[in-house]
């Protein structure tokens, strides 16, 4: 992989956050990235949202798979842990990982191919399993690293740069996600960062199985009339739900009813400011009917689409214990002859 490492040297004034870091102390290598592509936008909303939530980067571990979106892990949170694995398989290394050691948050970075051709499986088990982790598709409607063939998000219709018309069906994730109970579901636009950064906010928070299908276009083949996946495709066509601003239980309810307060089972709050007054994001029904409707009508739905504030997880379904298992000592990994003794009876 190619990269260019970042100049270490920082203004000694840059403001720093809780935890000591400043901002830069959250960003990556200077990204190859074409100019223009969506993607690096996606890399400064993770940088924004872990910097103003005054996460330890030490405390994160950032998993890929293949595709120019799989590559942007290079380019935030250098000083964190980072995987970058093979074609559609980042969910089962990350699930693998986050059973070892379930302290750590986890951001697995994919593409629209990554994620819904070679890693379609992987992708619906780590959502029904309730992986805890943030899962970030960055979405182009192409499979933008191999120059620009349609991917299945394509929209039916919609043509290439080249002039090609898409026959297929497109594959929606988030209706996806939202069926198969992945319990924190967004969709969010890599044009809009004040939108998307608190998305990705409340994701880290959640604590189950965060999905955010990100539109992100891809400027060198994706980005022309007759593209779904377009700046202005997408810039004409978003239907906003919410927005949300990321607040703590301390805060009074406004009395505002455009304003919904939704408690998280870390203890925070979500306050949504609702856009469109008919959508409830606690309700999962009506959260696929609206995304449907909306999207029926050619219109994307934008915002936080769903979220269950109690997620069940993958490691209270494997009754885990609480730490880290890499950490657990001789006595609990070997707790004697007589209690395997007991453990084999029960086997019989
Ligand atoms: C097993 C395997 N099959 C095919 C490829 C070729 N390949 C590399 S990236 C990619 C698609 C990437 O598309 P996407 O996930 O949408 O990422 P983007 O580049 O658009 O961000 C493909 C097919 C590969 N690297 N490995
Ligand atoms: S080819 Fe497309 S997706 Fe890849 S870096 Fe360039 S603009 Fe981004
Ligand atoms: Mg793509």
């Amino acid at each position: 992989m190619t990269y260019i490492a970042k100049p270490t040297l920082h203004h000694p004034t840059l403001t720093k956050n809780k935890v000591g870091y400043t901002r830069r102390d959250y960003e990556g290598r200077i990204s190859t990235l074409c100019a223009g592509c969506g993607h690096d936008s996606i890399s400064a909303a993770i940088v924004q949202a872990c910097w103003q939530m005054d996460i330890e980067p030490h405390r994160v571990a950032k998993m890929s798979g293949i595709g120019c979106s799989s590559k942007t892990p290079d380019y935030f949170l250098s000083a964190s842990h980072g995987l970058n694995s093979v074609h559609g398989r980042m969910p089962s290394v990350l699930t693998g990982a986050s059973l070892a050691n379930r302290e750590l948050l986890y951001l697995g970075v994919s593409g629209d191919g990554d994620s819904a051709s070679i890693g379609l499986g992987q992708f619906a088990h780590a959502m029904r399993r309730g992986v805890p982790m943030v899962y970030i598709v960055e979405n182009n409607g192409v499979y933008g690293l191999t120059k620009g063939q349609f991917s299945p998000t394509a929209d039916a219709g919609s043509r290439s740069k080249k002039g090609a018309t898409n026959t297929d069906v497109a594959i929606d994730l988030v209706s996806l996600a939202l069926q198969l109970g992945a319990s924190y579901v967004a969709r969010g636009f890599s044009g809009d960062k004040a939108q998307l950064v608190p998305l990705i906010q409340g994701a880290l928070q959640h604590g189950g199985a965060a999905f955010i299908d990100v539109v992100s276009p891809c400027v060198a083949f994706n980005n022309h009339a007759g593209s779904t996946r377009s700046y202005d495709h997408v810039r004409e066509h978003n239907a906003a739900l919410n927005r949300i601003d990321f607040i703590d239980l301390a805060e009074a309810p406004t009395g505002d009813a455009a304003v919904m307060d939704v408690p998280q089972a870390d203890g925070s709050l979500l306050r949504l400011r609702k856009l469109q007054a008919d959508h409830d994001p606690r309700d999962r029904l009506s959260a696929m009917t609206t995304v449907q409707r909306l999207q029926a009508q050619g219109e994307l739905p934008t915002g936080l689409i769903y979220v269950n504030p109690e997620p069940r997880t993958l490691h209270q379904q494997m009754k885990l214990p609480a730490g880290a298992l890499n950490r657990l000592d001789e006595a609990a990994l070997c707790p004697g002859a007589e209690a395997l003794a007991r453990l084999n009876d029960g086997l019989r």
